[in-house]
């Protein structure tokens, strides 16, 4: 039998379970999406899911499972029909490639995610800091990993560049080829049944760090060997692993657009902290930073106490958000109307009969 908990179980789920009365229904992660081909564990080990009519024709995509998403099912015939996704404890998201105002959910129901920027040329404090930022929307605690540390003469001076954008996170440097940091990961990060997720471009080393973290024993970890043989094994390759430790940790393909979205009503400071300081200063509560009279960042930027390039990506990452903001109200009030036009036509076909 699968203890849940081992899957990343907590009371938060516990508490959302409970309030349901379908005894009927089964409880468990979704670890592998493949187009409509979902994997679903459970105390009956690994099945092969397929979402129910309800989910595939009721959900907003948002609203469909993703890995890392604790779901309702019923088997049939060895296959796990999903009925219902659980309240997520939180969702990370970023902006749909290529879509001004949609957001897509890459993994909910994560505790940490390690970000990760390889040492070679890929290191890029401005990429990095739009993860960070992204991952305050969010609400997930970032761990930021230098991996490629054998490649640099001087790895300790990208520890002080990440300094430099003051997210209060904690920064390892590693090395997947020498096993630079590697026992520190295993040994004191990475916590039994919390949920990591690995996010970075490609070709930083993220399906490497899977794998050391793995003993290369991914076998191990892909099937439950004791299942009630009500699920299926499958053979699919999985996206949420379970650690030898204990830890559960979601791989990502690497992402080549990572675009931001923003939450209603959450504060920029948030997501900027090298500018939190100087805003308490600011003239005004809604101070944007730009050209306000009295603004504590402008002060600080000519005093040199900020600086240029830390503000610079302040204003292109908020800028951005403020897009993402502007075009989801009006896409939100575009809805209005449309959801009042409806209304007045079905009231009009009610009066009518027809
Ligand atoms: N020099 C060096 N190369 C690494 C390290 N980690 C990964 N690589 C190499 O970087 C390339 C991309 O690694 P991979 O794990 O596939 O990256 P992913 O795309 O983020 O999953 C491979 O050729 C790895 O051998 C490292 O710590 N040092
Ligand atoms: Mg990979
Ligand atoms: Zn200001």
């Amino acid at each position: 039998m699968v203890i849940l908990s081992n899957y990343g179980w907590n009371h938060f789920h516990q508490e959302n379970f409970s309030a349901h009365t379908n005894q009927e229904l089964s409880v468990g992660r979704v670890v592998s999406i493949k187009g409509f081909k979902y994997v679903v564990l459970s105390e009956q080990g690994e099945s092969e899911a397929e979402l129910s009519g309800k989910l595939l024709y009721g959900a907003a995509p948002e609203e469909l499972p993703k890995v890392g998403d604790w779901v309702l099912f019923k088997s049939y015939d060895s296959i796990a029909y999903l009925i219902e996704v659980l309240p997520r404890m939180n969702e990370l998201s970023r902006k749909t490639p290529g879509r001004q105002t949609s957001k897509q959910l890459l993994a909910t129901n994560i505790d940490f995610a390690l970000v990760i920027q390889g040492l070679d040329n890929d290191f890029n404090l401005m990429r990095l800091n739009r993860y960070l930022v992204q991952l305050a929307v969010c609400r997930i605690t970032p761990i930021v990993i230098l991996n490629k540390a054998d490649l640099v003469a001087n790895p300790e001076e990208y520890r002080n560049e990440v300094l430099r954008l003051k997210h209060d996170c904690p920064i390892y440097l590693c090395s997947t080829r020498t096993g630079l940091g590697m026992e520190e990961l295993k040994n004191s990060v990475l916590q039994k049944h919390f949920t990591y997720i690995l996010i970075g471009s490609s070709g930083v080393g993220k399906s490497s760090l899977l794998n050391m973290l793995l003993n290369n024993d991914t076998q191990k970890t892909g099937n439950t060997s004791d299942s009630t043989g009500k699920g299926k094994h499958t053979t699919t390759s999985r996206e949420l692993f379970l650690l030898p430790n204990g830890s559960l940790m979601i791989d990502t393909p690497g992402m080549r657009e990572f675009g931001l979205t923003a939450e209603e009503g959450q504060e920029s400071e948030i997501s900027f902290p090298a500018l939190q300081e100087f805003a308490a200063h600011c003239r005004y509560s809604d101070c944007k930073h730009i050209d306000e009279t009295g603004c504590g960042v402008l002060e600080a930027l000519q005093s040199g106490q900020l600086e240029a390039y830390i503000y610079e990506s302040y204003l292109k990452l908020s800028k951005e958000q403020r897009r993402f903001e502007v075009k989801a109200e009006d896409k939100k009030r575009l809805g209005k109307q449309f959801g009042k036009m409806t209304k007045e036509a079905n009231a009009y076909r009610k009066k009518y009969k027809y």
